[in-house]
């Protein structure tokens, strides 16, 4: 049947489904991530990693960008994170033998989960032009080809430099670098397929695209907002700062169209009382519709404006503007319009307006429920707005607080990895490197796609991640990526992006965070930055998967030198030697890094200005924080139709398959699966335990199907529906993306259900 792996895939896809749990983390989670790390790792390598990731003379955990608290627990990893690092420091090789068995044809045959598994890249690949095996190759050689192939272009801008999450400051401090002084800013990124509508609605709003609250915030609010975020799955150290919070007399409303089990109940594996029972983290549920999040914001606003005394004006006088505008606006909210948007109650928006009241100090965290919709930056703005009316930005316990996804995503942000790089940004670049670096903007990953597919963009360079799978429309992109003249990535995994290429290929593999990284000065280590602006190192201790591994920063600094020759008055060979070097340059250009290498050495590291949180400064187009009043907007729904969206199961990171279950939400041995709301399954006719295609309609009439799903009746809200990524990417539109931020919008496709 269609969707089934192909054969000679050891995966079967045959999902079982037991009762969703309510309850997240405990003793099950810790048998689980040492089965799960014993059999990629062994046992002694195991306790060795495991004991080391987030500690403070250990590195930062690849997982995901919560901070690390001030009191690190001996053991300050959680069950995915220990999945992330067991995915790195696995004993499993891909050496070229491999690639000289599987031919590239039979690679794109593979599923992502079968290809994850053979293990750990060992030296650089090179697929020729014509060719269908990949063939080990120099590192000269690599470089060369990359030389090659830029230098025969017509303008730099026909070269694409993708960066994920994962990458440390120093490389990609380089890895702009080289970028601007090459002569483009065509540095797409994975936040512009995650939090950029986060960005884009702070930026205009407080002045900053960073969250504004530290984890001691969370222990001293009054009430946390979580909106739009599954934490319990996807950064499961967040469970302790609810459960602490709570602890401390906190409040939580969750809104979420799914009962997430890490949300329910917490059951704290450092705590003999907290493996027992746990503690439940939500006081109010709310199950909200897809999309539904301005309209509940945008009534909740109004029903604050109409409560006397309950607006914070002494804060609005002083730090905002467009209070009058947005207060004219919001009192037209509609009650039934609400409704219908957000499927909920009177009853229970009125409990929550209670809460809110009650509250002196009110946080609101979000992740990709908000930030991938159409409307997703006017919903955020709303949020903003939310905050703003009782002061709730810029003093304890109190702010905005996007959970990122990456675990250096924002740190690539901070160094520069963005296609609309800030003027001040490109001046202090020139100043320090006497170059004059590119102004116009460059493209971002909707408009890469758009660009290779269109013949007006011929090199794609990814440093990390994986493209092809991650990107939406997953047909189009990648035939946009066989176009290419040249594709190269630089990865520790082996993934479908290596699979579907350009005419030529390179793969360049790299260490890891877990791995040391020895340089011509010594030992180096790097640095990264969580979702709370702290800066911290990181260091390796593990033995490189391979000899022939590079660092990133030598790869940078080595392709650098090779493409820009002696012309590029950069001192890449120092940056390569002394990771220190690359740091003092970082301090001369990006404001807050003063000082970089000593406030580094402190244990714990430093934390990064933010002038909203630490003295209520906006520094935004007014100077003064932006009230905003944007229409309300949700998504639409045809009849016989559902709103699908693109979620992550528990065994995975991002387009990295760890294993085929999702225990938390009860499904086994599977991806291909469809949780619809059993009301609407009964009225579309769909069985538990039947199957369908979904298929995606959109205004531009493309049918889009994604074949061979299991239908699991669950209780998602009325009218939606849930599937995992990035099975389902092939649903999404290239063109349907987010307004302003042009996020892709995997929360919200409209599809019908067609019974096989
Ligand atoms: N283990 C693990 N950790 C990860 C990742 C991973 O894949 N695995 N990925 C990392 C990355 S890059 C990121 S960006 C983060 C992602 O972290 P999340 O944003 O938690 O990830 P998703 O699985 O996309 O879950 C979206 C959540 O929002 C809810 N939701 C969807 N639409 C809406 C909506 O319209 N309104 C509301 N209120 N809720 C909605 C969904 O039901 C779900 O609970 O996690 C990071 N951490
Ligand atoms: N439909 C749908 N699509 C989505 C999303 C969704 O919710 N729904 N979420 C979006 C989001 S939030 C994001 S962030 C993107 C993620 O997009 P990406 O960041 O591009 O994808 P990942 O799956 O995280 O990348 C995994 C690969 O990174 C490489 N890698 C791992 N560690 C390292 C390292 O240390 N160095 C290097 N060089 N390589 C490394 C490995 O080779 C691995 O195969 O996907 C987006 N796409
Ligand atoms: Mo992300």
């Amino acid at each position: 049947m269609a969707g089934k792996p192909p054969a000679g895939d050891p995966v079967q896809d045959a999902p079982e489904v037991a009762a969703p749990q309510h309850a997240a983390a405990g003793l099950p989670a810790i048998g689980h991530t040492l089965r799960m790390a014993q059999q990629q790792m062994g046992v002694k390598r195991t306790a060795l990693t495991l004991l080391r990731v987030n500690q403070k003379d250990g590195f930062d955990c690849p997982g995901c960008a919560w901070p690390e608290p001030e009191h690190r627990h001996k053991a300050e990893f959680c069950e995915n994170g220990a999945k992330a690092v067991a995915e790195e420091a696995t004993l499993r090789r891909v050496t070229p033998d491999f690639f000289t068995a599987h031919p590239v044809s039979d690679l794109a045959r593979r599923s992502g989960y079968w290809l994850g598994q053979q293990g750990r890249l060992t030296q650089p690949m090179y697929l020729a032009e014509g060719a269908d095996r990949y063939e080990a190759v120099t590192w000269e050689r690599a470089f060369d080809i990359v030389a090659e192939e830029l230098d025969a272009l017509s303008s730099p801008d026909e070269a694409v430099f993708y960066t994920s999450g994962r990458t440390s400051n120093e490389a990609a401090f380089l890895y702009q670098l080289f970028a601007r002084e090459f002569g483009t800013n065509n540095l797409p990124d994975c936040s512009n397929m995650c939090h950029e509508s986060s960005g884009s609605a702070l930026v205009e709003t407080i002045g900053i695209g960073k969250g504004s609250v530290l984890l001691e915030d969370l222990y001293k609010a009054d009430l946390i907002i979580v909106a739009g975020q599954n934490p319990g799955t996807n950064h499961p150290r967040m469970l302790s700062a609810l459960e602490k919070a709570k602890a401390g007399g906190a409040k939580i409303i969750t809104v979420n169209p799914l009962p997430e089990a890490g949300m329910e109940r917490f059951k704290n594996p450092q705590t003999p009382q907290g493996m027992l029972k746990g503690t439940a983290l939500t006081d109010l549920f709310l199950q909200i519709r897809l999309g539904g999040d301005q309209a509940l914001f945008r009534l909740l606003n109004k029903l604050i404006l109409e409560t006397q005394g309950a607006v914070d004006e002494q804060f609005i006088r002083e730090h905002t503007h467009g209070y009058e505008e947005f207060a004219t606006t919001a009192r037209e909210a509609d009650w039934d319009e609400t409704l219908t948007a957000t499927g909920l109650t009177r009853e229970k928006i009125d409990e929550a307006l209670r809460m809110i009241l009650a509250s002196e100090r009110t946080i609101v965290c979000w992740a990709m429920g908000l930030t991938q919709h159409k409307h997703a930056v006017p919903t955020i703005r709303e949020v903003v707005n939310f905050l703003l009316l009782r002061g709730n930005i810029g003093r304890p316990g109190a702010g905005v607080c996007p959970v990122r996804g990456h675990s250096n995503v924002q740190g690539d942000r901070t160094m520069g990895i963005f296609e609309r790089p800030a003027p001040a940004f490109l001046d202090a670049l020139e100043k320090e490197f006497g170059f004059a670096p590119p102004r116009h903007h460059g493209l971002d990953v909707v408009r890469a796609i758009r660009a290779l597919r269109d013949g007006e963009a011929k090199v794609f360079f990814g440093m990390g991640g994986n493209f092809v799978a991650a990107s939406p429309d997953t047909e189009v992109t990648e035939a946009a990526m066989r176009r290419a003249r040249l594709t190269v990535h630089v990865s520790t995994k082996l993934n479908r992006s290596h699979a579907v290429t350009g005419a030529r290929a390179l793969i360049l593999p790299t260490l890891g965070r877990t791995e040391k990284d020895l340089q011509g000065s010594g030992e180096q280590f790097v640095t990264v930055e969580d979702s709370m602006g702290m800066v911290h190192a990181s260091r390796g201790r593990l033995q490189p998967a391979s000899p022939h591994l590079l660092s990133e920063p030598a790869i940078v600094a080595r392709l650098a030198r090779r493409v820009l020759g002696e012309n590029s008055r950069t001192p890449w060979e120092e940056f390569q030697k002394d990771y220190a070097s690359i740091r003092d340059r970082i301090a001369a250009v990006i404001p807050g890094f003063e000082d970089f290498n000593a406030r580094v050495a402190e244990p714990g590291g430093f934390t990064l200005p933010h002038a909203p949180r630490d003295e209520r400064r906006f520094p935004t187009a007014t100077g003064k924080a932006n009230f905003t009043a944007a229409p309300v907007e949700h998504p639409e729904l045809p009849a016989g139709r559902l709103l699908l969206q693109t979620l992550r199961s528990h065994d995975q990171y991002n387009t990295t398959i760890y294993g085929l279950d999702d225990r938390y939400r009860g499904i086994k041995n599977g991806r291909r699966v469809v949780l619809v709301n059993p009301d609407d399954a009964a009225s579309l006719g769909l069985a538990d335990g039947s199957y369908v295609d979904l298929v995606s309609e959109w205004k531009d009439g493309v049918e889009r199907r994604a074949p061979g799903f299991r239908v699991v009746h669950y209780p998602t809200a009325a009218g939606c529906a849930a599937a995992y990524y990035p099975e389902t990417n092939v649903l999404i539109p290239l063109d349907s993306t987010a307004d302003t931020s042009n996020t892709p919008v995997s929360k919200a496709v409209v599809v019908r259900l067609e019974p096989k």
